[in-house]
Formats: structure tokens, sequence, C-alpha cells
């Protein structure tokens, strides 16, 4: 069967990754005859509840996400079994489907430039015990449960928080404007800018795969579970990170991005 005279409503939250994922899941659902809208831009609790009550049929979030904002949890789980914990509550909690992982996790890592890690000699999180200097995160991570852990096991109290659009924050702790920023581990910048990663010693913040998730309608339609079955595992991190980096670096659209990775899981070289 096919998606021939079916409209699927695909949802994206607000920063670049989200953004280029909708338009690849446009093109395959668009491969296989289905009209398409795209609703983007959404916070992960508006974007879930649209899931959750069919008014959009799918969308990609990420294992930790879920684990922390949704489910209010916050045990350490190792990586291999979240999938399987965070997949069983969707399911029987809220009727959502998960429909795989795509292949990559995309972490929120605490980052700082090569000259403020020098001038405060930090290594790990726990460095930065007492520091005065400035966090900036997006809009969510302030008030999500993966920051009051951090900032409590790692006596974070002194740091002072700006919240920020995800796209400006690299630049933002590139110049020096701010001390640290929350990095998101696939973005090109990191890498770009010479960013260093400090060590979560105490692994406080979950594991962030990321992950197809079915509204309880969208679910039940076989030929669009069809359509996404490819998509699972497809894309490694490093191929996530560059097509993050061709809108953020290179200035490309995110539909060419999207037609870029579109090519590279349909047609690998
Ligand atoms: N993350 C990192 C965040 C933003 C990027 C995937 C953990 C989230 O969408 O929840």
């Amino acid at each position: 069967s096919t998606l021939k005279g079916q409209t699927i409503v695909i949802g994206a939250k607000g920063f670049t990754e989200q953004y280029i994922l909708a338009d690849l899941l446009k093109r395959t659902l668009e491969a296989d005859g289905a009209r398409v809208e795209i609703r983007d831009g959404l916070g992960t609790t508006v974007a879930f509840d649209a899931l959750a009550n069919n008014s959009i049929d799918v969308y990609v979030d990420y294992t930790g996400t879920i684990w922390a904002a949704l489910m209010k949890r916050d045990e350490p789980v190792q990586r291999s079994a979240m999938y399987a914990r965070v997949t069983a509550w969707l399911l029987n909690e809220r009727g959502v489907m998960a429909a795989g992982k795509l292949g990559f996790e995309n972490a929120y890592a605490l980052a700082t430039s090569r000259e403020t890690a020098a001038e405060h000699d930090l290594e790990t999180i726990a460095d930065l015990s007492g520091l005065d200097i400035s966090i900036a995160s997006d809009p969510e991570f302030f008030g999500r449960s993966e920051w009051t852990r951090t900032r409590y096991a790692y006596g974070l109290q002194s740091l002072q928080t700006r919240s920020m659009d995800s796209a400006f924050m690299y630049d933002a702790v590139k110049g020096g404007e701010v001390g640290l920023i929350t990095a998101y581990t696939t973005d090109a910048r990191i890498d770009a800018f010479d960013l260093v990663l400090l060590e979560d010693t105490r692994a406080i913040l979950p594991p962030y795969d990321a992950f197809l998730l079915l509204s309880p309608r969208a679910g039940e339609n076989e030929a669009l579970l069809n359509a996404l079955e490819p998509l699972q595992g497809a894309i490694d991190t490093g191929l996530m990170r560059r097509a993050n980096g061709k809108v953020d670096m290179e200035r490309q659209s995110v539909s060419e991005a999207g037609a870029w990775l579109h090519g590279r899981v349909f047609q690998p070289v």
C-alpha cells in the first residue's frame, strides 16, 4: 500500500536539526504519494501534546527529553535500556508509538571556549563549582529537570543563567559574551569553533537518542509505518552533524540540507 491520497502532518521543534528532519520526513512521505503539512517551531510540550491528541502525525524527539520532561524521571539509566523504558511508557500511558531510532544521539553538553577553559582550568562540570560566570541555554532547558539536577549535583548555584535561541549560543560562547552554553552535541559549530565539552563525570545528564514518534491514529497506519521504515538507524552522528553544518555554517537552506540528507539515506554512497 502507499500513502496516495493521504495528508500527513509532520511536527518539528524550533532548531535546525528539527527543521532538517521535518524536511527529510516530508521528502520520504511525498515519495510514497502523501501530501504533507509541516508544523514547526514547537516547544517539546506543545509538540508532544499535539502528537498525543492526533493534531500532528509524526515528529522526532529524544529519549532523555521524554524521560525528563514528560515522564518526570531522573534516576540514571543506561543508554541501551532507556529506549525500551521510554517507548513502553509512551505506548502504555499516551498511546504514542515509537517507530524506531534514527541512529544518532543529540545530547545536551556543557561547552565553553578554549580560552575560558584555560583561564578557569575547566575539564569537568564539577570544575565549575563556585564560579560566577554565565551560562546560556535554549528557553526550555532552565525549566527542565536536567538543569535542576545538574545545578544541584555539581554545586552550580553561582552561575548566572541566560535564555537564548539555540541558534545564537555558539557565537555567544565563542565571542566570550557568555562563559558557557548547553551545546547540542550534533551541532557542527562545536568542532568548527573549537569548543571544549565539559565531562559529566557523575552521569547526571541522560542519553538522548533521536527517534520517531507517531500519534495514536498514525500508529495504526500501516502504509505510514512502511514508508518510515528505511529511516531506522539510517542517520549516524557524523551524518546529522554534517547536515546541521550545511545550514548553520555553510548557510544552505533547510530544504537543501534536507535534500542532501534524503539522498544520503536513500542512495548511500
Ligand atoms: N536535546 C538537545 C534537546 C535540544 C537539543 C535534543 C536534548 C531537546 O530537543 O530536548
